[in-house]
């Protein structure tokens, strides 16, 4: 049952606001605007937390501790850490693409609450730009992503007090967002449209914004309880005043084992919508693909405790937890088979979005693998906290996310600015990515196996040219982001002329100018009931705006 109101005229960004660029630095409620607002903002911080990776690295390439202090070190990682995650990545396939895609999939125009939408983003800056800060008082938090007690009880207050207000803030964002998404996709959807019939973005972030709501304020409340325990003395979490520092695990992963599909869900709904257009083909298995977004939500969500198997975790406990994570590899190989039935006999063009996509897969696939592997009890205590885990979990961020970012960039600018990107340089820039980032991280494996920890300043030299080889690694992708940053500077002044379709796609968002206008279409949004239909209609998208697309069966 769809209890749509037809979106009618100005719901949001009539009026009194600015135009031009100077929208996007004031309080628009332009669901397009703020989609930008997310994916610039966020790039910023992906700009910093890659210098910090880099400072990282550098670090790195020598065993002794002579680039930072030891207690600067700690402070770097942290940082790197929680921006990459929490002003990058979850901001980035969450809040930019979701904003700016999903009233065009449902065919609204503009997201249920504005208000609220453009509250969500505007938490952000400060929220980052406090916990940047914090680095500059002399005892930033240095407890890790993490903030496992009794260490972030017992570093400098101030930090980790910092730390906790720019994170709960950085939260409460996400949770305004995944409410908003959930309201649209279900209550706007234009009258005739299914939930069967939405483009598959659509569902992965309906699965995400599930997880939002359910997990995220378990970590907000875990937090509050952290930081009464450090200001207050409370003794929560802290065991000399008879707190359970395990408890504190359980409550975190409770919220971050999700928060991994926060990160990949989105992702893979993104390349759900890319993969099709640049090969020409349906999505494969519509229906199953939907399936297993909701089984991996439900999984999701009863496999936290696998990261806490050296935690004296009973045995009862651990078999639970390594089958339900070892059940994941299921609806999560379905996704897999499904993208690579799509691509298929396709009529693949090898273009940037579809190469950054085909990267995704192929580094997805691996850090799938060495999941699966961690979540059998004898290889995770013999890798645990090594350099091992840290190559699993950048294969699924990095490999997985940031690689599906820059796909959705090269195939979504030419409809954000109405211009292309040059393809070369795009070329140039996967290639140098993803050489860089696998000459990063995989030597990651075999430190790990070879029993090198991570979050060390400092390490046995036995270990120093393989180090050298991943920061080596490392440079490329910082070198990688150059001719990326060109491209999509000089293009939005200098590039061709998109036009409406240059893909010739079929999702709802091509069937309007590029870029939009306020309210999206002029006229009626379109009914666009089979967004994969492929070499089953023959139809040219450009010539059937604001019509009707039925696809023939
Ligand atoms: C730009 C390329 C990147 C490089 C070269 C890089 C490098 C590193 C290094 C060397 C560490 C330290 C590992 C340790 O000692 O435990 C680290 C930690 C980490 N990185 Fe990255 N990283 C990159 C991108 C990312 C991205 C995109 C994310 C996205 C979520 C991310 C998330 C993390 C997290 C969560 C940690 C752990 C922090 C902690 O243990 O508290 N990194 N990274
Ligand atoms: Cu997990």
């Amino acid at each position: 049952m769809t209890l749509s109101i037809p979106p009618t005229k100005t719901n949001s960004s009539g009026g009194l606001q600015p135009t031009g660029w100077l929208r996007y630095l004031s309080f628009s409620l332009d669901h397009k605007v703020i989609g930008i607002q997310y994916l610039v903002c966020g790039f910023i911080f992906y700009l910093i937390g890659g210098a910090l990776a880099s400072a990282i690295r550098i670090e790195l390439t020598s065993p002794v501790s002579d680039f930072m202090a030891r207690d600067v070190y700690n402070q770097v990682l942290t940082l790197h850490g929680t921006i990459m995650i929490f002003l990058w990545i979850v901001p980035v396939v969450n809040g930019a693409f979701g904003n700016y895609l999903i009233p065009f999939f449902v065919g609204a125009r503009d997201m249920a609450f504005p208000r609220l939408n453009a509250v969500a983003f505007w938490l952000i800056p400060p929220a980052g730009l406090m916990l940047i800060s914090s680095y500059f008082i002399n005892g930033a938090a240095q407890s890790g992503w993490t903030a496992y007690p009794p260490l972030s009880i017992t570093t400098p207050a101030a930090g980790q007090i910092i730390w906790i207000v720019s994170v709960l803030l950085l939260g409460g964002s996400s949770i305004f967002g995944g409410i908003n998404f959930i309201a649209t996709i279900l209550k706007l959807r234009r009258p005739g449209l299914k939930l069967m019939q939405l483009p598959m973005y659509c569902w992965a972030m309906l699965g995400t914004s599930i997880l939002v709501v359910l997990s995220t304020p378990v970590l907000a409340g875990t937090l509050i309880l952290l930081s009464f325990d450090i200001v207050a003395h409370t003794g929560f979490f802290n065991p000399t005043l008879g707190g359970n520092v395990i408890v504190y695990q359980h409550l975190f992963w409770f919220y971050s084992h999700p928060a991994v599909y926060i990160m990949v869900l989105p992702a893979f709904g993104l390349v759900s919508e890319i993969l099709p257009v640049h090969c020409r083909k349906p999505l494969f298995g519509y229906t199953t693909m939907v399936y297993s977004i909701m089984g991996i939500v439900v999984l999701g969500l009863v496999v936290w405790a696998h990261h806490m198997f050296t935690s004296g975790t009973p045995p009862w406990m651990r078999l639970f937890f390594t089958i339900a994570t070892a059940f994941i590899a299921v609806p999560t190989g379905i996704k897999f088979f499904n993208w690579v039935a799509t691509l298929w006999g396709g009529r693949i063009s090898l273009n940037t979005a579809i190469l950054f996509s085909c990267g995704f897969i192929v580094n997805f696939v691996l850090g799938g693998i060495t999941g699966v592997a961690l979540a059998q009890v004898p290889f995770d205590i013999h890798v645990h906290d090594t350099y091992f885990v840290v190559a699993h979990f950048h294969y699924i961020v990095y490999g997985g996310s940031v690689f599906v970012i820059f796909s959705s960039i090269y195939h979504w600018y030419p409809k954000f600015t109405g211009r292309m990107l040059s393809e070369n340089i795009g070329r140039l820039h996967f290639i140098i990515t993803f050489i860089g980032f696998n000459l990063c991280f995989a030597p990651q494996h075999w430190l790990g196996l070879n029993g090198m920890p991570r979050r060390v300043a400092e390490y046995d030299p036995q270990f120093a040219f393989v180090n050298q080889l991943s920061s080596a690694g490392a440079l490329l992708m910082a070198i990688s982001t150059l001719p990326f940053l060109w491209n999509v500077i000089y293009s939005a002044f200098k590039g061709p002329i998109a036009g409406d379709n240059p893909w010739e796609a079929l999702t709802p968002e091509w069937l309007t100018s590029s870029p939009p206008p306020v309210e999206n279409w002029k006229g009626e949004a379109p009914l666009v009931t089979k967004p994969y239909g492929y070499g089953q209609v023959e139809i040219n998208a450009n010539s059937i705006a604001n019509k009707s697309i039925e696809g023939s069966e």
